[in-house]
């Protein structure tokens, strides 16, 4: 009997997937690889299912003579240990980033003969709504908002990019990108308080009030499903910041990251340049403990920002900081600089991890820009912020525009450097 293999990357089983096996039963026996929980994230959406019910699922469908579990993207593993005469997918893998996966299923085959069948991708109205269904679940705040922790489980290190709009939350929910063979998406979105405040207009100095900040996350959250980490500036008062905790989390955030300053807050690129006041240990902790006590699920998370980097005043203090912010509840450190270099970062890390193993690290490698995530997963940190890419490569590419159709007194000089109509209405998507 002849061997046919697919992987399922999925959570239902609709008639796309029969027809798959249907087909293969016509050529072997049908070998069923289910894409693990890491490997899924990739490039998929997050699972609604859990990697054994997805399991349970394929093992029940009639003809499918073996379950395996590919924990890989790319088929190396699978193909050396089953050896098919046939891998079968959708003929949607011919095209796009899928295509790098069909490319890497060919490479393994050939050279013993094996072959691949694209048999036609099925998506009909049916299909169609069931996707988008999972999507609104994804949306849902109770499965949204836990998915941060979720990540942290699964992920290296999680890769968070700022967002401010419902167009940036689009470009970070739907980028996927094939390089050198490998896929890659981003996992979380950060609502930068610079990006937001930017994006109106206005300096960041906590002068875009909440209700104002909670409409970004509202504009945001209609159009995306992956999990939000919001930047809440210092907190506030203690007083304030309790409720602003509550409405974060039963919107469906995440996390808030929270920074020990306090009085006007100037943004921390401006390091020493500007007076800033840094807050006191002990308050700064009552203020996590307090927004600690007043949230209601196990799922949100308070994590405590350490500006003792930004303002100069030393390793020891970022350090006592950071374990004395951990021990009034905080769920993670974030740890900051506006050096060059990642050196202090990274000196920090380690000897944070010396006494702490699992609380998580976030860094925002906006200045030590040439650190790499697997340079920073390897000391410890656990979630990289990109926090205002997207905003600063858009503000230079409006205002050239901007600049060549006064200089030209028509648009034709600037269309070859804009996007296709047509792309921009296939981004946003129709109910
Ligand atoms: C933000 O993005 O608003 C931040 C990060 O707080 S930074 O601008 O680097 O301070
Ligand atoms: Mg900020």
């Amino acid at each position: 009997m002849k061997k046919v293999y697919t992987c399922f990357c999925t959570d239902v089983i609709h008639e796309g997937h029969l027809n798959i096996i249907n087909e293969a039963k016509k050529y072997g026996e049908v070998y069923v690889g289910v894409l693990t929980d890491a490997a899924m994230i990739k490039f998929n959406r997050f699972p609604v299912a859990t990697f054994e019910e997805r399991v349970e699922m394929v093992k029940a469908i009639e003809g499918v003579k073996e379950v395996l579990i590919q924990d890989e993207i790319m088929y190396d593993k699978v193909i050396e240990k089953l050896k098919p005469d046939y891998v079968i997918h959708g003929d949607n893998w011919k095209d796009g980033e899928l295509k790098a996966i069909r490319n890497n299923v060919e490479k393994l085959i050939t050279p013993y003969g094996g072959k691949i069948i694209d048999v036609p991708y099925t998506y009909n109205e049916n299909v169609k709504r069931i996707d988008a269904r999972i999507r609104e679940k994804l949306a849902m705040p109770e499965y949204r908002r836990k998915r941060l922790k979720q990540l942290l489980a699964l992920c290296p290190i999680v890769k968070t990019i700022e967002v401010h709009s419902g167009l940036t939350g689009l470009i970070a929910e739907k980028t996927i990108v094939e390089h050198d063979g490998e896929l890659d998406q981003f996992d979380a979105m950060w609502i930068s308080s610079l990006c937001d405040s930017t994006a109106k207009g206005k300096p960041d100095i906590e002068l875009v009030d909440m209700t104002s900040r909670f409409r970004t996350i509202d504009d945001v959250m209609e159009v995306t499903t992956k999990p939000i980490i919001f930047d809440g500036d210092t907190g506030g008062l203690t007083e304030h910041f309790v409720y602003t905790v509550r409405s974060l989390e039963r919107m469906g955030v995440s996390a808030v990251i929270i920074e020990d300053k306090t009085g006007l807050k100037k943004n921390s690129l401006f390091g020493t340049a500007v007076e800033q006041t840094q807050d006191t240990i002990e308050n700064f902790c009552e203020k996590i403990s307090a927004g600690k006590k007043v949230q209601l699920t196990d799922d949100f998370m308070i994590i405590a920002r350490i500006e003792s980097l930004i303002l100069e005043r030393g390793m020891e203090d970022a350090l006592s900081r950071a374990f004395a912010y951990v021990k009034a509840g905080a769920d993670g450190i974030m740890i900051h600089s506006r050096k060059k270099s990642p050196a202090e970062i990274l000196e920090f890390c380690d000897k944070f991890r010396m006494e702490d193993k699992t609380t998580p690290i976030v860094v925002v490698p906006t200045s030590f820009n040439s650190v790499t995530e697997a340079e920073l997963a390897a000391h410890g940190v656990n979630i990289v912020i990109y926090a205002n890419q997207l905003t600063r490569s858009a503000f230079p590419a409006m205002e050239q525009t901007a600049k060549d159709i006064l200089k030209y007194h028509r648009a034709q000089e600037v269309d070859s450097r804009l996007m296709p109509i047509k792309d921009i209405i296939s981004l946003i998507e129709e109910l």
